[in-house]
């Protein structure tokens, strides 16, 4: 075994581009014979973190288990992918905390679409439920997000494509010697 293994974590608002970014990511190494692992809402928030809900302490806990979770599989040379909005820095600061008592790189990727790009999207109609406060503590409406301040990587996702998003990281990856 000689991959080194290490956690991708990505953040940004819901529908931003997260996990569409984080999915052909994980892909994109997979066929090229890298083991990857994405973490995300499917797998986790019904699953480990079923009991957590979108207070902040909750918030608090999701991302402390998803950084552990991420951190074991890097541990096992496996790139770890996290996808979620994970909206306090002093939470992602933890999780980048704990990866290094570990020595295990920990790289923070901000999707990064305005406000203005994600509401209009609104895959889901979750912004239209949050301002008619249909849906309570919605992050971006009701509930903060706390911009990455000094993420390695920062994407706007509404200014490229998905290919351009993934080759961006691809080459950061690649320079730093990681890939
Ligand atoms: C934010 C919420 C909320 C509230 C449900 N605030 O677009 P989605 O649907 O698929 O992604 C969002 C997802 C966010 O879960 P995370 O685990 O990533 O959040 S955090 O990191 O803050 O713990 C959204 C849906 O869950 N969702 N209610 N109130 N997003």
């Amino acid at each position: 075994l000689n991959q080194k293994g290490f956690t991708l974590w990505f953040t940004g608002l819901s529908a931003s581009g997260k996990s569409t970014l984080a999915s052909a990511l994980e892909q994109t190494l997979l066929h090229s014979g890298v083991n990857a692992y994405r973490l995300d809402g499917d797998n986790i928030r019904f699953g480990l973190n079923k009991n957590l809900g979108f207070g902040p302490d909750d918030r608090t806990e999701n991302i402390r288990r998803i950084s552990e979770v991420a951190k074991l599989f890097a541990d096992a040379t496996v790139i770890a992918i996290t996808a979620f909005i994970s909206p306090y820095r002093a939470d992602r600061d933890s999780a980048r905390a704990l990866h290094k008592a570990s020595n295990i790189p920990f790289i923070e990727v901000y999707a990064d679409a305005p406000l203005s790009v994600v509401e209009e999207r609104d895959p889901k109609g979750l912004y239209k439920k949050a301002k008619s406060g249909e849906i309570k503590e919605f992050t971006g409406i009701s509930a903060p997000y706390e911009e990455p301040e000094n993420a390695e990587i920062h994407i706007k996702t509404h200014e490229g494509t998905v290919e351009q998003g993934v080759q961006q990281i691809l080459d950061y990856l690649v320079k730093n010697n990681y890939l």
